[in-house]
């Protein structure tokens, strides 16, 4: 585990750390050159490693969230970062959701090459022949991600040809997930692995993944706990499910159609990045001259599909339906951040949008009362301050959701979460993730996502994301940002622990 002191996260107050491109500041430059110095430190001449330590090869996702940061200071960098993703695309469109560096000695990463074999396994489903891969996914941020990109330097997009490049091949990633992976049979794609959602060890998979039987701990090496601590890790017995069912793929040459795909979930995250990243794709065929049209009705078909799906009026907020319970799924019942960020998608009903701003701003998630949301219900059972994705504060969502509030009006609330997030980057040492009570730093440092959106936020002009109007939110009504009282997370915290008991 690195060694990085406890700092206390000081709460911020709603404009505190104005952004430097509004009022240029030191704390800003600041923590702008500390941002870019992670970023330069990860980078490996091809493609940027999540961490160096816990991560030491390409992620899928986050190398879209990368590229999204890296596009403000190295434009041609942010583009070969997705291309590099790009190139170790299957022949059926999947986009793996790690691609295997050759020069990092088997065993620092567990599942290494020498597990997926994609080069053996997998050959039917058109693995690539001189790269060595995964074979599951991760949430579809590629073609945002390119948009951006392009448009953070059109010129230089345009003299490389990049969208030209890159557009068929986010076209047959899209079309993989919504056909071979639309295993509900309602148009959105499902999960077929806890780590294709890219929230690992949520408490919405404990359901579904005990119907998996574990692999016995002994017959595999964990390479993670060489640098995170066991306490913030997934368990013993997740980890042999996780196992069981990439084995189980494997096995079956990652074929959907003949794998058993025992663990099937539709996940609100994944799927609202599907509907920004077809919008997306929609600029992008209208610059390339191929069709636009059919990329926003196959957004407009997908809002539907997430809508009539996973929107759980209760609860307000979207939930995940396990799709192999019972006759057309089942919804389950808990609330994790996956469900609030739908917040992104710009054609939402009204109603929604303004159930979720209120969620996001009740007591399960206290938005505006502590600095960044938390992963997972604060009053659900299975919380926890530390364990991943059981309830500690990450930096993507957070940056997803600030997109969100500012898409739907909400602008000085995502001014507030803006400053948290710029609070705890800097604080934390540019953290994987966070205490959210606390802001104590878990899991790798210098992680990579974490240090290009804060970059994002500080130099992203605000009209570049949304790709959309939003549906009109009548009746959104947005509480207003809490002034900043030190005591709030101490006090949210016992709130939230008398709630659980
Ligand atoms: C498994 C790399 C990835 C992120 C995921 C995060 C974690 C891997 C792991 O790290 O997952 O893919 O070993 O735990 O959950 O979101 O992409 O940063």
């Amino acid at each position: 585990m690195d060694s990085v002191p406890l700092i206390p996260l000081p709460h911020p107050a709603p404009g505190a750390l104005p952004s430097p491109r509004l009022s240029p500041d030191g704390a800003g430059r600041a923590l702008r050159h500390g941002a870019q110095q992670v970023l330069l430190g990860n980078w490996t001449g091809a493609s940027t490693v999540p961490s160096r330590t816990l991560y030491p090869h390409q992620w899928s996702w986050d190398s879209a969230f990368v590229a999204i940061g890296l596009r403000h200071f190295s434009p041609g960098r942010a583009r070969g970062e997705l291309e590099t993703l790009l190139a170790a695309q299957w022949l059926d469109g999947r986009v793996p959701h790690i691609v295997f560096n050759p020069s990092v000695p088997l065993g620092s990463y567990f599942p290494g090459p020498d597990f997926w074999r994609s080069g053996g396994a997998a050959t039917g489903a058109g693995s690539p022949a001189r790269t060595e891969t995964s074979g599951i996914v991760q949430p579809p941020v590629h073609a945002l991600a390119a948009w951006l990109v392009h448009e953070a330097d059109p010129a230089g997009s345009a003299r490389s040809g990049f969208l030209a490049r890159v557009y068929p091949r986010l076209a047959a990633w899209h079309r993989y997930l919504t056909t071979a992976r639309d295993l509900g049979g309602a148009g959105l794609a499902s999960v077929v692995h806890p780590w294709e959602s890219g929230m690992d060890n949520s408490p919405c998979w404990d359901g579904p993944l005990d119907r998996i039987e574990p692999v016995d701990p002994r017959a595999f090496r964990r390479a993670d706990l060489a640098h995170g601590a066991a306490d913030h890790r997934p368990t013993d017995l997740d980890y042999g499910r996780y196992v069981r069912l990439a084995a189980d793929y494997r096995d079956h040459g990652y074929s959907d159609t003949d794998a058993p795909h025992r663990f099937a979930v539709e996940d609100p995250c994944l799927n609202a990045l599907l509907i920004v990243s077809e919008l997306a794709l929609a600029r992008i065929a209208r610059e390339t001259g191929a069709d636009a049209d059919a990329h926003e009705r196959h957004a407009a078909r997908l809002t539907a599909a997430l809508v009539e799906r996973l929107w759980d009026a209760e609860s307000g907020m979207f939930l995940c339906r396990d799709v192999r319970d019972g006759e057309g799924g089942t919804l389950i019942r808990e609330r994790s951040v996956a469900g609030l960020v739908p917040l992104i998608v710009p054609g939402l009903p009204g109603h929604v949008v303004a159930a979720m701003v209120a969620t996001a701003h009740g007591e399960r998630f206290a938005l505006g009362r502590l600095a960044m949301v938390p992963s997972y219900d604060l009053h659900g059972e299975s919380f926890h301050p530390s364990r991943y994705w059981r309830g500690p504060a990450w930096f993507n969502t957070n940056w997803l959701i600030e997109r969100g509030l500012r898409l739907h009006g909400a602008t000085e609330q995502a001014d507030a979460l803006r400053s948290g997030l710029f609070a705890a980057a800097g604080a934390s040492g540019f953290a994987e993730y966070v205490d959210p009570f606390t802001g104590r730093a878990c899991g790798a440092r210098s992680f990579s996502w974490t240090a290009a959106l804060t970059v994002d936020l500080l130099d992203g002009p605000d009209d570049h994301f949304p790709l959309g109007t939003p549906g009109g939110a009548p009746g959104l009504s947005v509480p207003a940002p809490r002034t900043a009282s030190a005591a709030a997370p101490a006090v949210i915290a016992a709130e939230a622990s008398a709630a659980r008991r």
